[in-house]
């Protein structure tokens, strides 16, 4: 295959990755809205899939992810399948976890996402762990951790980001700085514009990326890991991008410029690769008709084969919760 048909295959499978994210999302604001159809809170990524895809496409299947409490994008990148995914935040048996996590401390083994910990900057010391198991055993994988803006300021992170580039381990922190700590902007919380910076004082290189780009944020992804993998050490991403709604879906974003959340819809992610290869001739509207309808019946399986499932029995409670020596 020629390198230009790899590259529009390419930016093909980015685009439906981004799309079965953003459905898969928007299914879950519908299903929140209706009374007792899912369990817990809903935090979603509305408007960062890019972030995810950009960044996942650019490891390799044995690579190890650890997400946050805004984790459904980037467990789908790394490709958890979205039946199990749905049936777990449903809180139901087939999910990843049995429907012992829901949606907020999933792992999905299967593909190495680690771990989802809602503790904010626990990824961080979780990923220093993963890295050190991974140089240990002398293999080429990585680690990649994603945090908020929020978490950038927890002192777990700053530790876990000097003993990484201490010993050199292969993990690339992304810092996904999507504006928002809960309801605390970014001026609120930092006197820094660009979180970046912070990875000199670490010995580490760190770049931001606009973070509502897919192709720059994996062009940025790319580098940063082969880096890594190459044995140099571990190195920062901040992907500047913007929570598109409430931190949770009980938020409903009283505190939040109404303008700012215009200029910002107009920096889609989704939008804006779809426009750019239309643009440049890669595909044509009927064929983005054509994956738009092929994962809203994806999510659509999705949200079927979870609601059909079962909960989890009384008895099934203690199973699973610890290793038997
Ligand atoms: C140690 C800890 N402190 C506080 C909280 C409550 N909390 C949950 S999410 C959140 C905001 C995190 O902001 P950020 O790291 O920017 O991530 P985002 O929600 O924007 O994705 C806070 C304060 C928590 N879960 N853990
Ligand atoms: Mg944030």
């Amino acid at each position: 295959m020629g390198s230009q048909q790899a590259d529009v295959g390419l930016k093909k499978t980015m685009y439906e990755e981004m799309v079965l994210i953003r459905k898969f999302e928007e299914k879950l604001i519908e299903l929140s809205q209706q009374k007792g159809k899912l369990v817990g809170m809903q935090i979603l990524a509305n408007g960062q899939e890019a972030v995810a895809v950009g960044i996942v496409k650019a490891l390799q299947p044995d690579d190890v992810i650890v997400s946050n409490h805004r984790s459904h994008g980037h467990l789908l990148a790394k490709g958890a399948d979205p039946k199990y995914l749905m049936a777990e935040i449903m809180g139901k048996a087939t999910g990843v976890n049995k429907g012992k996590s829901g949606t907020l401390h999933m792992a999905v083994p299967e593909v190495n996402a680690l771990m989802t910990t809602t503790i904010v900057g626990g990824g961080p010391p979780l990923a220093v762990g993963a890295g050190f198991a991974q140089q240990y055993r002398g293999t080429s994988n990585i680690t990649v951790v994603f945090f908020g803006d929020g978490a950038a300021a927890e002192g777990s992170v700053h530790e876990a980001m000097n003993l990484a580039a201490l010993w050199k381990l292969p993990i690339v922190f992304v810092c996904e700085n999507n504006c928002w700590a809960g309801a605390q902007s970014l001026s609120e919380h930092s006197c820094l514009r660009d979180i970046a910076q912070r990875a000199v004082g670490y010995g580490m290189p760190g770049e931001s990326v606009d973070g509502n780009d897919v192709e720059k944020i994996y062009a940025l992804a790319k580098k940063m890991v082969l880096r890594c993998r190459n044995g140099k050490g571990p190195g920062m991403i901040e992907a500047k991008t913007y929570r598109m709604r409430g931190h949770g879906e009980h938020d409903h974003q009283h505190y939040v410029d109404k303008k700012e959340l215009e200029e910002w819809s107009r920096l889609c992610p989704v939008k804006r690769l779809s426009e750019s290869m239309l643009a440049d001739g890669l595909v044509t509207e009927a064929q983005l008709q054509t994956i738009d309808r092929q994962i809203d019946a994806k999510v659509d399986e999705a949200v079927g084969f979870a609601t059909e499932s079962s909960y989890p029995l009384p008895e099934e409670a203690l199973q699973d919760v610890w290793v038997e020596e």
